[in-house]
């Protein structure tokens, strides 16, 4: 018998992390066999542990192969196997019955990203929905909307990152709350800060967690209060003000409102400066600590301020944002080589002016949402004009328990989910779960049994990205990376592609004819990408720069030409729009505001400890948690400082139950100096496994997490009070 040929096929890594790395499938007889990554020319596109360990997850145990539905009751994970026709049948049924019944508005479509790739994401049921009679949307960026406001309102767009190769040029590096050695946030991020620090960029890390990157890169760490650096911001505009240490000249050529923000800063406004002394008190950083690093940012040039989306992602998170940009703009760091606009330091595909229009954007050609106009009427509830129509994606479970959430009024029958695990991946589980009793019918299209699956009547199956063709975006360097497919859909896994355009023949909705192919070739032709055959057979087009990528470059060296596109034309530190508002909460200048369940909260007598909830190197949120090979590598645990744990009683790996009113969840702990005192990490996306009362034992945070928007969208993750205790295994637990 001849021996099976093996092939090698490029292909991109498509998961969520910002990294879109080269992988090198191996595959014999149609099965992958192995797994490499980018051996060719520099720079190399390498891929981390988890590209490398895909394999495991297209062959997955838990990998669904089948269309299932429900027969027990709903959550209770109990599912036949049927037949497509059955499924899809059933599917269109509903669609049609809750359309016809109670209007399109009844159907809320919940998506998030997962594998996001041009063609293959959420366009494809958006279209459909969209000819079908419309949906109610969601809205809000879990990973940074605070980011996105806040850019928008001082940029006038959320572009604002550099590619990363400019790292190379900045002198001083502050990795504000950033850990790109975990969380990657761009292929090539780490590699790029190496050769930074090579090149003498001092850098500074500044994070409640003694993070891998700042074991690496950092000269300095400065731990740090969650939810305060809004605080220490402003304190370091102090010490620059006072010191005169700013940069007048660009502050009155770009920007407007300065003074505005200073009078906030001096106490003029308030009656209290916001002295590092002030800051000290919040913070928790010494003032010293917090002048010096002020005087270092605003005399070392040119600097980048790295601003971290996860201070964001606390209560008032926009007003961290906001400060970051105010300090950025006050030393003149923005639009300049090494410096930076200091906008969110991650941005997704779509931070480059690539020709390709980013895949998951909707487009107009596609469809318009005539939900819209319905849905147009609550509008004028919500505060602000960057808030759009539709449900915050924090407010769903309000949503579908009564028909009512701020800027939206919907009873909801169907729910149609897609690339998201929905209920273990936003705040208030238990919450949610009622929620999800709600409507009449539930689709989830999946490739595992998630948590979010199991709440389904009907689970489609689809495919991973190593199972149909695509394309995929560079993030940090501009490149596009071909998606190619390396093996046959497993099972009987349909691409959206496929689903999309089987429900459209059943509803009698056209428009979905073309081919996967002619598709990509149409997406290509309005790229930079010359030649579409050699791209798929090279797997990656770089788009070569003279210079590295620097946001804002042409509105400061040709502000003339090149207004900012806000509505003065200058970086606005003081904003018009927002004083309309008159919203204390959401003010004018970057204010520190304090969070809802800080230390000072009366509920600190009760749940004394802050839990902050990190992205874990070994999984993207909740793809590939259950991959032994990743599993072996670093257990789910609560990172508790060892003063708190002793206090406790608790030890490095004992089992702990960390709760407070929302919940509770039983987990190890590893007791560690890596962490502050005082906050606890329990990093996101572990799989929420209830037992029989409900206690999480897989280590989901969002058991114990709040479901409030902060009032410019942020999603508060990082804000949050619990308790932790030491758990006595089962006899005990049953006594509670
Ligand atoms: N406590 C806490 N919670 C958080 C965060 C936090 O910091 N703390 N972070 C938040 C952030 S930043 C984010 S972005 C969200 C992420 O939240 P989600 O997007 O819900 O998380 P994922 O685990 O990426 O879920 C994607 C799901 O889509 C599936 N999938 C992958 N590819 C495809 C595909 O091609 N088609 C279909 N149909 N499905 C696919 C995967 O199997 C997976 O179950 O989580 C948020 N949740
Ligand atoms: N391996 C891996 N990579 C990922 C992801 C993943 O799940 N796994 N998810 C991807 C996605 S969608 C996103 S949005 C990004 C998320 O990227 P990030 O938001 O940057 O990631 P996190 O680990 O949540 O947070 C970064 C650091 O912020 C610290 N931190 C938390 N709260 C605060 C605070 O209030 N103040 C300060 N100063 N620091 C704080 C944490 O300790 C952590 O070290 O990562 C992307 N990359
Ligand atoms: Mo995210």
């Amino acid at each position: 018998m001849k021996e099976p040929v093996e092939k090698i096929i490029p292909t991109t890594c498509a998961m969520h992390c910002g990294g879109t790395c080269v992988l090198r499938v191996h595959v014999k007889d149609g099965v992958i066999t192995r797994v490499e990554s980018d051996d060719g020319p520099e720079p190399q596109l390498r891929a981390c542990l988890r590209g490398r360990a895909y394999r495991q997850r297209v062959y997955a145990p838990d990998r669904l192969k089948f269309p299932m539905k429900r027969v027990g009751k709903r959550g209770e994970d109990k599912f036949e196997r049927i037949t497509w026709d059955e499924a899809l049948d059933t599917v269109a049924r509903q669609l049609v019955r809750v359309r016809d019944t109670y209007g399109p508005a009844s159907i809320l479509y919940l998506w998030g990203l997962g594998d996001v790739c041009q063609i293959h994401n959420t366009r494809q049921l958006h279209k459909l929905l969209c000819h079908f009679g419309g949906y109610t949307k969601h809205w809000g960026v879990a990973s940074f909307q605070g980011g996105i406001f806040a850019s928008n309102i001082t940029y006038g767009t959320w572009r604002t990152l550099h590619s990363r190769d400019d790292l190379l040029n900045s002198r001083l590096i502050i990795l504000w709350a950033w850990n790109p050695s975990s969380t990657i946030t761009g292929t090539n991020t780490s590699w790029y800060l190496a050769q930074a620090r090579e090149h003498g960029a001092k850098v500074i890390a500044i994070d409640p967690r003694y993070t891998d990157s700042a074991a690496i890169f950092a000269d300095r760490w400065i731990p740090i209060i969650p939810g305060t650096d809004g605080a220490m911001l402003i304190a370091m505009a102090y010490t620059i003000i006072k010191e005169n240490l700013h940069d007048q000249s660009f502050l009155d050529k770009y920007t407007v409102g300065f003074e505005r923000f200073k009078d906030y800063v001096l106490g003029i406004e308030d009656g209290v400066a916001k002295t590092p002394a002030w800051a000290q008190k919040i913070t928790g950083v010494p003032a010293a600590a917090i002048a010096d690093l002020a005087r270092e940012y605003a005399t070392t040039k040119p600097a980048a301020l790295m601003a971290g989306i996860a201070p964001g992602r606390t209560a008032y998170g926009e007003q961290y944002h906001r400060a970051a940009i105010t300090l950025a703009a006050m030393t003149g760091n923005v639009g300049v080589h090494g410096g930076s606009a200091a906008g969110r330091c991650w941005e997704g595909g779509g931070w480059y002016p690539y020709k390709m229009r980013y895949g998951v954007a909707f487009r107009p050609e596609e469809g318009e949402n005539p939900v819209a106009g319905i849905n147009e009427r609550a509008k004028a509830d919500v505060s602000t004009s960057y808030v759009p129509w539709g449900v915050h994606y924090l407010h769903v479970p309000d949503l579908l328990l009564t028909g009512k959430a701020p800027g939206c009024e919907t009873d909801i029958r169907l729910l149609f989910i897609l690339n998201t695990n929905y209920l273990n991946q936003y705040p208030n589980i238990n919450k949610i779960k009622q929620a999800l009793e709600r409507p009449e019918f539930i689709v989830v299209v999946e490739q595992a049994m998630t948590p979010t699956a199991r709440f389904a009547d009907i689970v489609l199956p689809t495919t991973t990205f190593m199972e149909r063709n695509d394309i995929d975006f560079g993030v940090g360097a501009p490149f596009y990376g071909a998606v190619n497919k390396a093996i046959e859909p497993v099972g009987e896994c349909k691409s959206h592609l496929e689903i999309a355009r089987e429900l459209a023949t059943r509803l009698g909705i056209g428009g979905f004819e073309e081919t996967e192919e002619e598709l990509l070739r149409k997406e290509v032709a309005e790229s930079e990408i010359p030649d579409y055959a050699a791209f798929r057979e090279k797997g990656v087009y770089r788009i070569e720069l003279a210079e590295p990528y620097v946001a804002f470059k042409k509105q400061i060296e040709d502000p003339a030409h090149h207004p900012f596109p806000t509505p003065s034309g200058k970086i606005e530190l003081y904003s018009q729009e927002l004083a309309n508002l008159n919203d204390p909460l959401c003010p004018p200048v970057a204010k520190y505001i304090e969070t809802w369940e800080s230390r000072n909260d009366p509920l600190a007598k009760k749940y004394p400890l802050q839990l902050i909830t990190s992205h874990h190197k070994r999984r993207t949120h909740t793809q590939s948690e259950n991959l032994p090979w990743l599993a072996e590598l670093e257990a789910q645990a609560l990172l508790i400082n060892r003063a708190d744990a002793a206090a406790r009683g608790i030890g490095d790996g004992d089992m702990v139950r960390v709760f407070n009113d929302r919940g509770e969840v039983i987990m190890p702990a590893r007791v560690t100096e890596r962490i502050m005192p005082g906050v606890v990490d329990m990093p996101q996306g572990a799989w929420y496994q209830p037992d029989k009362r409900g206690v999480d034992r897989g280590g989901n945070p969002n058991v114990v997490s709040r479901d409030q928007s902060s009032p410019g969208g942020a999603f508060p993750y990082n804000t949050g009070l619990v308790e932790v205790g030491k758990s006595f295994g089962i006899a005990i637990d049953k006594v509670f």
